[in-house]
């Protein structure tokens, strides 16, 4: 028997663990990369795309690579009690890795801004919901005084050990491509994921393991997109809710990455956004949330205008999957589509042969 056992264990000699260290671990990290058949030819052009579906992890987002590092540390450090502010996904991920660990999670989130899907999962894990009257930018703000002030590790990007754990997600992508790719799209709330991800090229890049790094390319959603007007907002507002963040924490950071990678930040609508998503369900066959979907839109605006040259191999990170946010699928679909009968067999043949299938 050989049990795959998470990403600490699996990259044991790359992160900051030692053999006393006890891992809390649910089996997060070695999520597929699937390569797009179907959207390169619909936009006419020569390129390959392949997607990291980070929705796979145990929770549904790439949040468990950074959790399960930052949890294990606090545990390792005596600490009884994690907290977070989040837009969804982190107080998940803080909920489930502290019923792992056995430890209490407070996590502050923005009242009536969180997706259906990332609530229930916080409530059913136990964690300790404090409703914010504010955005995401608030929480932040009260998480990191209130950690001086009461007993609690704070698990938020912030936390340098969740970026060493969301770095192997790169090291994943450099080990099935045989390389780095030629550019990587990613969607960027407060940007510890890009900043992760160019920790990991640049590490496996210097050891030998990967001959390049790729250009790093992080898209945000026009109503909270602080890089691309080159300072801090104050009311994001966007149907990603996930990236409706105005005071990103690794600004310094993510300059750094897209300076040294050559890459750049560019904004999308919530249209070009929602559009995306539901091509990616419809023509491949992948779902993942609204925040997710930044990154593939992104890049094909980029690949249309010929910004991200024919010939290119692109990597586009899927963050969460789909099924964190049904009320905005659902919104996106036309229920008056759906065929109701009575249950009679006429009616169901008619349903079928009047789809015009040959
Ligand atoms: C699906 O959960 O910030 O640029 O509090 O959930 O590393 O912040 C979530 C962020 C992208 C942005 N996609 O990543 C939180 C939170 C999804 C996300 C991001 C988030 P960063």
């Amino acid at each position: 028997m050989q049990l795959y056992t998470g990403l600490i264990n699996h990259y044991k000699d790359r992160l900051p663990v030692d053999e006393n260290t006890k891992f809390i671990s649910l089996g997060e990290g070695n999520t597929p990369l699937i390569q797009l058949k179907n959207i390169p030819s619909l936009l006419s052009k020569n390129v390959d795309i392949y997607v990291k579906y980070e929705g796979l992890n145990p929770t549904g987002s790439f949040k468990d690579r950074g959790m399960t590092m930052a949890v294990t540390k606090a545990v390792e450090s005596g600490s009884k009690a994690i907290i977070c502010a989040s837009t969804g996904n982190t107080s998940v991920a803080a909920a489930a890795y502290a019923a792992r660990a056995g430890i209490k999670a407070f996590v502050l989130i923005p009242e009536g801004k969180i997706a259906l899907g990332k609530l229930a999962q916080t409530m059913i894990h136990g964690a300790t919901i404090i409703q914010i009257k504010g955005n995401f930018d608030d929480g932040m703000r009260l998480v990191k005084e209130v950690a001086d002030h009461a007993p609690v590790s704070i698990v938020n990007s912030i936390n340098p050990f969740r970026l060493q754990g969301q770095k192997t997600a790169a090291f994943e992508v450099v080990e099935e491509l045989g390389d780095a790719p030629d550019y990587h799209c990613l969607p960027v709330g407060n940007a510890g994921n890009i900043s992760a991800y160019w920790m990991g090229y640049k590490e496996y890049h210097q050891d030998g393991k990967a001959s390049e790094t790729p250009v790093m390319l992080g898209y945000q959603a026009k109503g909270a997109a602080p890089f691309i007007k080159g300072e801090m907002i104050n009311n994001p507002e966007t149907v990603a809710t996930a990236i409706r963040i105005g005071h990103p924490q690794s600004w310094d950071l993510a300059h750094t990455v897209k300076q040294e990678s050559n890459g750049w930040f560019d904004a999308l609508s919530d249209e070009d956004i929602l559009s995306a998503q539901k091509l990616l369900a419809e023509k491949e066959g992948i779902f993942c949330e609204p925040a997710s979907a930044v990154s593939l839109a992104g890049a094909m605006r980029d690949i249309k205008s010929g910004k991200i040259p024919e010939g290119s191999k692109i990597v586009c990170t899927l963050t969460g999957h789909g099924l964190k946010d049904p009320d905005s699928a659902i919104a996106q679909c036309n229920s008056e589509d759906m065929i109701i009968i009575e249950p009679e067999i006429t009616k169901v043949r008619d349903a079928i042969l009047n789809e015009g299938i040959d």
